[in-house]
């Protein structure tokens, strides 16, 4: 392991100004988003959209590196250039989500594990040899009566450490990403105590296996109420409460925090960006790498018509312009107005 490689692809990852795409939807994913807009998810179709997100035009002065599922990053441009090389090209470096999904806990109903540590290692060397510097690993976490349970919270921090350790071994940046679902009745305390129980455990697992911390970055939920919660919590409460969480739990060794949108809506997320990086100096870069939050208006304007492409990137262009200016808290709500550039 060489710790400099490390720390300098963690350095581009979280350069001032830039932040993260996750365009790693898995196939189930992807077919999901697609139907919305009433369209078949097929390896074609799908390199299709990708090629589009990764060939907007000025999109890296804004996006430091995207994460890519194992398909992607195999696929190669119309013209038959691999995509991390068009990425790199551009000055974007690649990544790739190397979990495989989640499964089901027995005896702890609605709650799952994430899997993928079979053949991890071969994995990751295959996917550097083909460009990626950085990885990533998800876990869910579902707030209800009884959930989460100290088995799932233990055994995916388990996982995760492990996932990290391995991405380390191979000068593979790890981006841990332990999401708190939004899903439930939960107010925002509960969500508060929830994501630090869950992260306290993941940090204590990962100092346990000697995780590089200066090597990793943090993928988090904000904290947030329930979608199905009466008592709404505000967007400064919500920046509030999050930092608080944040600060109580990770290490100040830990580069940044990469924020996942987790179903909020694009403008919500670009706002809970910025009013982070307004409140506090922090030591860590409060970053994003959102899926939804940056790709939900791209997919509405396209709905797979090839004629769509160049106004998809357009919005594509603006959402990532707007979450880079969130970066350093310049981001203003007028701005959604429809000319209000
Ligand atoms: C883009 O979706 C990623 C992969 O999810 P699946 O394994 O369910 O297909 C997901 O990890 C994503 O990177 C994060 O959830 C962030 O996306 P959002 O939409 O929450 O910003």
């Amino acid at each position: 392991m060489d710790i400099r490689v490390l720390k300098s692809t963690v350095k581009v990852l979280v350069e001032e100004g830039k932040g993260i795409l996750a365009a790693d939807e898995s196939t189930p994913t992807i077919k999901r988003r697609f139907e919305i807009i009433g369209l078949e998810s097929t390896p074609e179709t799908n390199r299709i959209y990708r090629q589009l997100l990764f060939t907007t035009p000025g999109i890296e002065e804004f996006i430091s590196g995207v994460i890519m599922f194992d398909e992607t990053l195999r696929q190669k441009t119309d013209g038959g250039i691999p995509f991390p090389k068009l990425l790199s090209d551009r000055g974007i470096i690649s990544g790739v989500k190397v979990d495989k999904g989640k499964v089901k806990i027995p005896n702890f109903p609605s709650e799952e594990i994430t899997e993928g540590l079979d053949g991890l290692r071969e994995r990751l060397l295959e996917y550097k040899a083909m460009g990626a510097s950085f990885t990533k690993w998800r876990a869910v976490f579902l707030i209800g009566q009884k959930t989460p349970s100290a088995v799932c919270i233990e055994s995916n921090a388990d996982l995760m450490a492990r996932f990290a350790v391995f991405s380390q071994e191979v000068d593979l940046v790890p981006i841990i990403e332990p999401e708190v679902l939004m899903e439930g009745t939960h107010d925002i305390t509960k969500s508060e105590e929830v994501t630090y129980r869950v992260l306290k455990t993941i940090f204590k697992r990962l100092m346990d296996y000697k995780v590089i911390f200066e090597g990793m970055l943090l993928k988090p939920n904000w904290v947030h109420h329930g979608l199905d919660c009466k008592n709404k919590a505000s967007n400064e409460k919500i920046a509030e409460a999050t930092l608080k969480v944040m600060k109580e739990v990770v290490p100040s060794q830990v580069p940044g925090l990469v924020f996942l949108s987790g179903g909020d809506s694009p403008e919500e997320s670009t706002i809970h960006i910025n009013d982070m990086n307004r409140i506090d100096k922090v030591s860590w870069q409060i970053s994003f790498s959102f899926g939804r939050a940056l790709q939900q208006k791209v997919l509405q304007v396209w709905m797979g018509d090839p004629s769509r492409i160049k106004e998809a990137q357009k919005v594509f262009y603006k959402r990532a312009r707007r979450n880079s200016l969130a970066r350093t808290g310049q981001y203003k709500e007028e701005m959604e107005a429809e000319n209000g550039e």
